[in-house]
């Protein structure tokens, strides 16, 4: 029981650690984070950082994902650069709770979304290298803290009919063939480990269930987040 044992996780906490126990929640685009997130809100002393993406469209009054699905080839730079900032800043932000869940990380767009853009040219191999440089520096000179990856794993047809479902004006267009690239690249990422970095250890949720069912399988996760809470 939560409430009965919080008293003593917080004891081990303060007696081991000050650093909250940090979670990044990964997975293809529609593959339910903020709903994941949500599902936390529940729980008391959890630090719940949802949806980058909002920042991602209204910068001083400029859509920026918005410009960068009409015109790639002009903004696919600028608005990765801006999703940088915007995860470097949510890693950095201090946090007073013993429990931090973040929707994405600076990893996963780098090694997903960063990847993708480079291998279907996108972007130019130059601009490629001033990401990466900035992401290296950021990987080795900054501390990140990471304690555990959920990742969502979903098929992509499931996650495309939802992005259409969900109609978020700015996807309108995505193909199904790019759910499918950016579904390789996460399980290239976080099972196949193709990259150096995979900063802790991931657990896998099967999220293509919908949503009257999928509290089931998100509460089969709350022992591990919550660690000695539940
Ligand atoms: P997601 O970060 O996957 O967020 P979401 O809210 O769609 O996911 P969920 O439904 O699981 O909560 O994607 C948001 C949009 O930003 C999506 O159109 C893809 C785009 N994007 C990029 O183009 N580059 C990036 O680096 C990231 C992280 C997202
Ligand atoms: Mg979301």
């Amino acid at each position: 029981n939560y409430k009965v044992s919080k008293g003593r996780f917080f004891h081990e906490m303060a007696a081991t650690n000050n650093k909250p126990f940090t979670v990044f929640v990964e997975g293809n685009i529609g593959s339910g984070k903020t709903t994941f997130l949500e599902h936390f809100r529940r729980f008391e002393d959890i630090t719940l950082l949802t949806e980058p993406v909002e920042e991602w469209r209204n910068l001083g009054g400029w859509n920026l994902l918005d410009l960068m699905y009409k015109d790639p080839a002009k903004w696919a730079m600028t608005f990765q650069a801006y999703v940088s900032l915007t995860m470097l800043d949510m890693h950095r932000r201090p946090t007073a709770t013993p429990v931090k869940l973040m929707e994405r990380s600076i990893y996963s767009a780098r090694y997903c979304f960063v990847e993708h853009m480079k291998n279907n040219g996108t972007i130019h191999p130059a601009q490629f290298a001033v990401l990466d440089e900035w992401f290296r520096f950021i990987h080795h000179h900054i501390p990140i803290e990471a304690d555990l990856i959920v990742y969502l794993k979903t098929t992509p047809s499931i996650v495309h009919e939802r992005i259409k479902k969900r109609a978020r004006s700015e996807e309108q267009c995505v193909p199904l063939s790019y759910i499918e690239d950016l579904h390789k690249l996460h399980e290239d990422w976080l099972i196949n480990r193709t990259h150096a970095e995979c900063p802790a250890p991931v657990l896998v949720i099967d999220a293509d269930l919908d949503l009257s069912q999928i509290t089931e399988e998100y509460k089969k996760s709350e022992h591990q987040i919550l660690r000695k809470a539940v």
